[in-house]
């Protein structure tokens, strides 16, 4: 299948500047495309990585990315869908950010193979050479205000307000593109649905000043069967970086994904072919229940972000935490991010640590007759051992890291205890 109908089939296309045009030169031709990731945080997400997984498509297909870090941009501020002024990074900052962004980067694309290797670049290194007035009269000179102003990115901001350093940035972004053509024949600049102002002001550049025709696609920005921008858990992104969402915490974020969105998803962040997503998808709906397609969904994001080891070791924590196995070879660390739903009960320190008394204490259990009888039955586990002994104490061999003790009645109920 052609690479622009694959893209199209698997809901990657929102808006082209020619769709004929674009399809033409991606059958027929290498094709240099670009997109730029502003260092506003020290790690890339879920919502990026749309963008990254899409590069990797074009260059599977042989076609030759840039991935661009914003080290000049990221000091400016894109105003793009944001309501209020973006408070400015130090510079300091920014370079540590855009360390770590190329960094993520580098792991989705080949950039060692072949003519269509990937490569990385950063506006820095024109921007920190292009005096103000080369800028104004060279670049300024090509954008009336009118049509700076008629962005979706200004006009949203008219009432409320935008500095004259926010205006200023999709001539900056329109001018990358220019750039890069200039110095890489690049003419495809990819990005969220969100930047299609920023990028036409690239190929507005590229007519003007060089005469050239310049491509222009936007990706859907991804949503839920609900229409909720997709890609947070409770409100809180997924990142890409391991130390701020394990893999663990990823997986399930996975595991969870809606019937409704499973195949979307898999379309839009696996390799999987379109047929072999079929395939799961007849299988997936004969038995929902087994919840197939999110757990290949799961197995092949948490691979291909986090790699086979780290996907492996989420299924091992899910194993352990929900199928009954030994919690202690976890530490309290894992254990307190997977068990975050269920209830945590603290209690102090020193003082009697029964299993009959704890277990009515923090409400486990209400009475002492049903605590006696759940012991007696064996319904009772310690960090994922069953316990069936009436005089049972907790002492401190049974708090993980020193910090907790998972108390379970029967094989669902789960309880963290910690300690004050
Ligand atoms: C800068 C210079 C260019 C071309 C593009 C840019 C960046 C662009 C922008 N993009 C977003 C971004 O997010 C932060 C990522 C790191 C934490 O702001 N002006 O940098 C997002 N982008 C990917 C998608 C996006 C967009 O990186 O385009 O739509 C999100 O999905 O918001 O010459």
């Amino acid at each position: 299948m052609h690479i622009f109908d694959d893209l199209k089939a698997r809901g990657l296309i929102f808006q082209t500047t020619d769709e004929v045009a674009l399809r033409e030169a991606l059958e027929k031709q290498v094709v240099s495309f670009y997109i730029g990731f502003d260092p506003t945080a020290d790690s890339l997400h879920l919502g990026n990585l749309v963008q990254i997984l899409t590069m990797r498509r074009l260059q599977l297909a042989g076609h030759k990315p840039y991935a661009l870090v914003g080290g000049a941009t990221g000091l400016i501020g894109d105003p793009s869908f944001k309501d209020d002024e973006r408070s400015l990074q130090t510079k300091e900052t920014v370079v540590e950010w855009s360390g770590k962004i190329r960094g993520q980067l580098a792991r989705f694309l080949d950039f060692e193979n072949g003519a269509n290797k990937a490569e990385m670049t950063n506006n820095y290194n024109w921007f920190e050479t292009l005096t103000f007035i080369d800028f104004l009269r060279d670049v300024g000179k090509h954008f009336t205000i009118n049509y700076m102003m008629n962005k979706e990115s200004v006009k949203r901001r008219i009432e409320t307000g935008i500095s004259y350093t926010e205006f200023a940035y999709q001539i900056m972004q329109g001018y990358d593109f220019y750039e890069l053509n200039q110095l890489h024949g690049v003419t495809l600049q990819l990005g969220g649905s969100d930047q299609w102002g920023n990028m036409t002001a690239g190929t507005e550049l590229l007519r003007r000043k060089a005469d050239k025709t310049g491509h222009v696609m936007t990706i859907p920005l991804i949503t839920d069967s609900t229409g909720k921008k997709f890609g947070k858990s409770e409100g809180n992104a997924i990142w890409l970086d391991p130390e701020k969402t394990s893999p663990y915490e990823m997986y399930q974020f996975w595991l969870n994904v809606g019937d409704e969105d499973a195949l979307k998803m898999l379309k839009i962040f696996t390799f999987l072919s379109l047929d072999e997503i079929d395939e799961i998808g007849a299988a997936f709906d004969a038995a929902r229940h087994e919840r197939l397609a999110q757990k290949i969904l799961a197995r092949e994001v948490v691979t291909l972000v986090h790699g086979e080891e780290a996907y492996k070791q989420a299924v091992h924590i899910t194993e352990v935490l929900f199928g009954g196995g030994a919690l202690k070879e976890l530490s309290a660390d894992v254990i307190r991010v997977g068990l975050s739903d269920m209830p945590s009960v603290s209690v102090s320190a020193d003082g009697d640590k029964n299993i009959v008394e704890i277990l009515v204490s923090t409400g486990i259990v209400s009475s002492k007759r049903q605590a006696r009888e759940d012991v007696a039955n064996g319904a009772i586990y310690i960090n994922g051992e069953r316990v069936t002994d009436l005089e049972y104490s907790l002492t401190a061999a049974d708090k993980i890291d020193g910090a907790l003790t998972v108390i379970s009645r029967g094989k669902k109920r789960k309880f963290i205890l910690t300690y004050n």
